[in-house]
């Protein structure tokens, strides 16, 4: 599986189009790309070629399963990956220089500065467990409903009674809302098939960057495929994910040059520890990686 992700950054490297992007960097890019890979024995997609901090990316995926819109809960986690952005809105409108890392400071220490600057908008946990519902309120006119849609219950539930379907899905592209959020969503739909007593899941993913969110975005899918599997009592299948623009930043080209120059080895395992009551009741400690001993972690810019 890792070789089919090095081939596609080779061939983006070498025959993807240059385009300026909606960050300024410049990217490489190709439309559409497909990797496949079995999670049979517990076998999980994690790269081999560089160390992927994959608790970060685990943290991550449980903060969207809380419906948090807010970076001050993975700020207090040691999970800086979303920072950017609500710094980048902070600066831009108050003309202050803050540094990032007394941003995040004040994120934790000051709850009304989080509540007014660490929101990223209605992204994917708002989308997924609160999607908006609306009710009659009269005169033709609705308001919004307390609860919205849970996706993720929903999806739970009808694995269960309804196997068979073909609309095991969720979204976090809410036309309506998109406007509001810090960034739209990247890995947007998700969807799953139950076949043979396995869970198959995909992920397609609109926008992707290769060098940097991948590794992330196909351990999410991976992540929360074992974990609907484990809540609906069947077997892990295989992940698909689906690339539509997938791209090489053009400042990621160390990485791309020394990542494509390594050799893929071994097979790390994610084990879950536990049955939590709930696919809302998962904890960080209830995953372990074992088996990996990748080469060296390669950092690299994030365009925000
Ligand atoms: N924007 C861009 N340009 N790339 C992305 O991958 C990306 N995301 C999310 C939203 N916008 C994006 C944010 N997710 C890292 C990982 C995931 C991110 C953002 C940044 C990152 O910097 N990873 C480093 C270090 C991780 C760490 O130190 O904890 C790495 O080497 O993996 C894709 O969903």
């Amino acid at each position: 599986y890792e070789e089919q992700y090095l081939d596609l950054m080779r061939h983006i490297w070498r025959h993807g189009d240059e385009r300026i992007d909606r960050t300024g960097v410049g990217t490489r890019s190709i439309l559409g790309a497909t990797l496949r890979f079995s999670l049979a024995d517990d076998a999980v997609p994690l790269l081999t070629t560089k160390r992927v901090y994959w608790k970060v990316a685990a943290r991550e995926m449980l903060w969207f399963l809380t419906g948090d819109t807010n970076i001050r809960e993975l700020v207090k986690q040691n999970v800086h990956i979303w920072t950017d952005w609500p710094l980048d809105s902070y600066r831009k409108a108050t003309g202050e220089d803050i540094d990032r890392d007394a941003f995040e400071a004040r994120i934790i220490e000051d709850e009304a500065f989080a509540r007014q600057w660490g929101d990223l908008g209605p992204v994917y946990g708002a989308q997924w467990v609160n999607w908006p519902r609306y009710e009659p309120a009269g005169d033709g006119l609705f308001r919004r409903a307390a609860q919205g849609h849970n996706q993720i219950a929903a999806l739970v539930d009808a694995i269960r009674t309804n196997p068979g379907s073909r609309r095991l899905l969720f979204t976090g592209w809410n036309v309506a809302e998109v406007a509001q959020m810090a960034l739209p969503p990247c890995h947007m739909t998700y969807q799953f098939q139950v076949s043979d007593g396995r869970l198959n899941g995909l992920l397609f993913q609109r926008s992707c960057d290769l060098g940097l969110g991948f590794a992330f975005n196909i351990f999410g899918l991976s992540m929360i495929t074992r974990m609907l599997a484990q809540q609906c009592d069947l077997e892990p299948g295989e992940v698909v994910w689906q690339g539509g623009d997938v791209h090489l930043y053009l400042n990621h080209a160390d990485l791309v040059e020394e990542q494509i120059s390594r050799t893929p080895a071994g097979a790390p395992k994610l084990r879950i520890n536990r049955r939590p009551s709930s696919i809302f009741d998962y904890g960080i400690e209830d995953f372990e990686v074992q088996d990996y001993a990748p080469q060296a972690h390669i950092s690299a810019p994030v365009a925000v």
